[in-house]
């Protein structure tokens, strides 16, 4: 999904001008936002959604600070539900999901938005400007081009999902905007996407309108915690940087875990505002900010490894593009170092690394600034993966999570007086992980900025039953069929 290089050369903190001192930004002010639930369109049969990409702007960085341009999932029809990352999807094992995912990057009269970061067209990638003939590939250029700002592909891939392919969010299957000022020549969708519109419309007799792609999920899988993000050929990392990217959660069915047994509830539709919620999903994205709130990303290969060209003519490599890019901040469902308040119970937490490039090693501690490697002061419980639960709970004193992947977890909070403030921090590198141990093998990420993730309050017990269910007595109940 992501393209990782095996080169240990990257830099975490870019040296650009204009590029917000990751230091200066005050921590754990906002509350961390806890995703509602998508809203479906209606549900009959199968779950039916109509879900678009937009442009808009979200409070990342912390009240007082700029809002950030962002581009984010939400119901069609729903303004308020557009949001970075997106509402959770909530799916049944046995129950088919239908998503109508609209590229609604336009403006307010009609006409396409350009990008929001530096796209490297030299790249092997969509290349619309290509046309029909050009489409997808590795273009030729007399000399350095500065960054395309045409018409900006999606396509979306559920990552976990055991899709068909014309529902797989294929590279090749993107597709612009249903935009007035398209300009001539551009091919409008990939080289798989007329293929897909055909084999998909024969089998669900659901049509593919411009702009659009209509995929199906049988959700016969077994119940885990996957997510949906873009996936188009060459600008994945791009789109995913500016916000594309949501929960998917697969619950029920044979390989669940049972009902009422793991702490809960996770957001529901029509939950009334200040619900508690004891499920909690959470991904974690590494991003850098401009001072003035926009999304910083690399504009030259320079800043990788400061190769200053030449580019084209002259050498083969892109002019633009970062092999792998860490960024200096850590933001969390969407806003940097918010704080958790908890109760003294137990927490599903359902983690996921969302950065481009970055592996993250999670653990709670006392105190942000401990010494790395820090002593972990609670563990987490660790029910699943991405394939969905474990033969058992696991006990984890870190969580080692590489760019994709999802741990499902339990941590238990009962113990803890009220007023405790505890961190989630990350002990990963702010570069290349290529195995090993902080502080022995390589440093530790930054334990001012990149090192430092979310902080937890506990606040007093409210009403509602603590579920007194203990590890290891705990037993998931899924069956592991024998491969
Ligand atoms: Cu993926």
């Amino acid at each position: 999904m992501f393209l990782v290089s095996a080169k240990p050369l990257s830099r975490a903190v870019p040296a650009e001008a204009g590029v917000l001192d990751p230091v200066a930004i005050e921590k754990y002010v906002a509350e961390l936002v806890i995703p509602p639930v998508m809203p479906p369109d209606h549900r009959a049969g199968l779950d039916v959604y109509t879900i678009g990409v937009r442009q808009f702007r979200q409070q990342v960085l912390p009240r007082g600070r700029p809002a950030t341009t962002v581009w984010g999932y939400g119901s069609a029809g729903r303004p308020q539900t557009f949001h970075y990352p997106a509402f959770t999807v909530e799916a049944k094992a046995g129950r088919a999901v239908q998503v109508r995912w609209v590229n609604q990057l336009v403006d307010g009269h009609g006409g396409y938005l350009p990008h929001l970061l530096p796209v490297d067209p030299t790249l092997h990638w969509a290349n619309p400007p290509g046309g029909m003939s050009g489409r997808d590939s590795h273009p030729a250029f007399a000399s350095t081009p500065g960054p395309y700002a045409g018409p900006v592909p999606m396509v979306t891939h559920l990552h976990g999902g055991a899709n068909t392919e014309d529902s797989d969010g294929y590279a090749e299957a993107w597709y612009l905007p249903d935009a007035h000022d398209i300009p001539d020549g551009y091919a409008r969708v990939g080289s798989f996407y007329d293929e897909f519109a055909r084999t998909s419309q024969a089998r669900f007799g659901t049509p593919w309108r411009p702009g659009e792609a209509v995929f199906h999920y049988a959700n016969d899988e077994r119940a885990s915690t996957l997510w949906f993000h873009d996936h188009t050929l060459g600008i994945t990392r791009l789109n995913v940087y500016a916000g594309m990217a949501g929960f998917y959660l697969l619950r029920g069915g044979a390989s669940d875990l049972a009902a009422g047994v793991l702490p809960g509830p996770a957001p529901r539709l029509g939950d009334p505002p200040g619900t508690r919620y004891f499920e909690v999903p959470i991904v974690i994205q590494d991003r850098s900010f401009r001072t003035d709130g926009s999304w910083f990303y690399p504009p030259s290969r320079a800043l990788f490894d400061g190769f200053k060209g030449p580019y084209v003519p002259g050498s083969d490599i892109p002019p633009i593009w970062n092999p792998e890019y860490f960024a200096n901040a850590m933001v969390t469902n969407g806003q940097t170092w918010p704080v958790l308040p908890i109760e003294p119970r137990r927490y599903r937490f359902r983690l996921l690394n969302g950065c481009n490039a970055r592996t993250l090693i999670l653990k709670i501690v006392t105190g942000p600034l401990a010494r790395r490697p820090a002593a972990p002061a609670l563990s987490f419980w660790q029910l699943g993966s991405e394939g969905g639960c474990l033969p058992a709970p696991v006990r984890r004193e870190q969580l080692l999570l590489a760019p994709a992947e999802r741990a499902d977890t339990v941590v238990d909070f009962t113990s803890l007086p009220v007023g405790s403030e505890l961190y989630l921090i990350n002990e990963g590198p702010d570069g290349t992980f290529t195995g090993g141990t902080a502080g022995t093998d390589f440093p530790a990420a930054n334990p001012k900025t990149t090192g430092q993730v979310m902080k937890l309050v506990v606040t007093p017990l409210t009403a509602g039953p603590v579920i007194r269910y203990g590890y290891p007595a705990l037993r998931p109940a899924c069956s592991h069929p024998k491969p």
